[in-house]
């Protein structure tokens, strides 16, 4: 079993999956000690430390393409993805190209550039629900903002929200939140006032009757993932986002729909443009920065001339329009606009999404494959998943047995069985094939330990 593609720098040694376990794991081991002396539970976000699968964190040294390589030396084909935005691979050439040319001219100005002025042109041009936005330094940063700027637009307090779903570390939205608060059993996070949090309603996400049962005339804004990526992959059921729209529309509240995860990503107009539903206001995140620190927040001129120095709503940041990020954000998208990337990433997702169902099938383990493009998650219950409480009827011990299992093939999953996982356009046809094999193998596995 030998290296399997990357083309890799010349300063580096031969690398090799853990198929070769002599020195397996023995630099992230040791930084992990050392990170826990010096950062809370060794990481900078909690899902990565493992904990929903056990074991060591990777400590990643580089990646390139499809390739993401640890302090070990090893590879593994990478199906995280920075958590979505890498759509176009790593290192793609265009985008780190841009990204030296920017940081030949500077870091940071806490000024206007041409560059900002550029990325929201292609960001409105790409989405016609907005009309201006406002760039800040994170996800995050975006859903505080729309929320805010909802409040300010309505004049009132409460939010809507869906279990499961994840906008960031937004005090008001840590309720009920997926991502690390579900993995961890705490979606609700401490330190989070019980008067801000009663402001959050959190229902059901897919059940428009118990949307219908909580609205009301002190709802500022529904805020929902278009496709939710922090439960698993879950998909919108059919009408869902419509129904969403329809009683926004009747009960003066605002839609925002989150597209952290699925803008420029489920499509290049987000998933907006695929399920044809228009929201007032959008995020977005990391993906049109080419993965480096950024955000927006958008939608119709008039709203958007709530926000200082138009309007009374406050929101500012030095790192906002940061120019190298701006820069990676322009080339990422330039590419995505020219290119049928978008069809190559759903028949090599869909070709993966076939061969793991015939695996599972054929080793006798359930699943449910739930996918939307190239963001996936592959969920140990046979289903159907549609919100939190089917998500979480998934056997997470299977799925941490599968996750290391791949994770010795040589395959970099998200360490959580509520994370989504994504391809891009660099994973080849030869990746796809070998992931099903990788996959097969491994369900193999799991069927003996748990299914007999
Ligand atoms: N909440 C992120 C995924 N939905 C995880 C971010 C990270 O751990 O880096």
């Amino acid at each position: 079993m030998g290296v399997t593609g990357a083309r890799l720098p010349r300063t580096n040694p031969p690398f090799f999956h853990r198929y070769n376990p002599p020195a397996m794991g023995k630099q992230s081991d040791a930084l992990f000690q050392r990170a826990q002396q010096v950062i809370p539970g060794g990481v900078n976000s909690p899902v990565r430390a493992f904990r929903g699968v056990g074991g060591t964190p990777l400590f990643i040294e580089q990646a390139l393409g499809a390739r993401i390589f640890d302090v070990d030396n090893l590879q593994y084909i990478d199906c995280v993805g920075s958590w979505g935005p890498m759509i176009l691979g790593h290192g793609h050439r265009y985008v780190v190209e841009a990204v030296k040319k920017a940081a030949t001219r500077g870091f940071s100005f806490g000024a206007p550039t041409a560059g900002e002025v550029e990325l929201a042109e292609m960001v409105i041009q790409a989405v016609p629900s907005i009309e201006m936005l406002r760039l800040v330094s994170s996800g995050t940063e975006a859903t505080m903002s729309a929320l805010r700027l909802a409040r300010a637009a309505t004049g009132r307090k409460k939010i809507i929200k869906f279990d499961g779903g994840y906008h960031g570390h937004v005090d008001s939205l840590l309720v009920k939140a997926g991502s690390g608060g579900a993995t961890f059993n705490v979606p609700d996070s401490a330190g989070v006032p019980k008067e801000v949090a009663e402001l959050t309603i959190s229902v059901a996400y897919n059940d428009l009757e118990a949307v219908r049962a909580v609205i009301s005339d002190d709802v500022a804004a529904i805020i929902v993932e278009p496709v939710a990526g922090n439960m698993g992959c879950v998909p919108p059921r059919e009408g869902f986002l419509q129904g969403l729209r329809k009683i926004c529309d009747d009960s003066g509240a605002l839609l925002i729909l989150d597209e952290v995860m699925t803008g420029f990503r489920v499509a290049y107009g987000g998933a907006q443009s695929l399920y044809n539903v228009t929201p007032d206001i959008t995020t977005l995140g990391k993906v049109i920065g080419g993965g480096m620190p950024i955000g927006a927040y958008g939608g119709k001129k008039k709203l958007m001339e709530l926000v200082s120095p138009l309007g009374p709503m406050y929101q500012a940041g030095t790192l906002s329009g940061n120019p190298i990020a701006v820069a990676a954000g322009k080339a990422t998208l330039g590419v995505l606009k020219n290119s049928a990337i978008y069809s190559d990433l759903e028949e090599r997702s869909a070709e993966f999404e076939a061969g793991v169902r015939a695996a599972a099938e054929k080793h006798g383990v359930p699943i449910t494959f739930n996918r939307v493009g190239s963001m996936w998650t592959l969920f140990f219950t046979d289903g159907p998943v549609f919100d939190f409480e089917s998500a979480n009827k998934s056997n997470r011990e299977k799925f941490a047995r599968f996750f290391h299992l791949m994770l010795g093939e040589g395959v970099y999953l998200p360490p959580s069985q509520l994370e989504a996982a994504f391809f891009s356009a660099a994973h080849a046809k030869k990746d796809i094939l070998q992931l099903i094999e990788r996959a097969d193998r491994s369900l193999k596995k799991v069927a003996w330990e748990f299914e007999k």
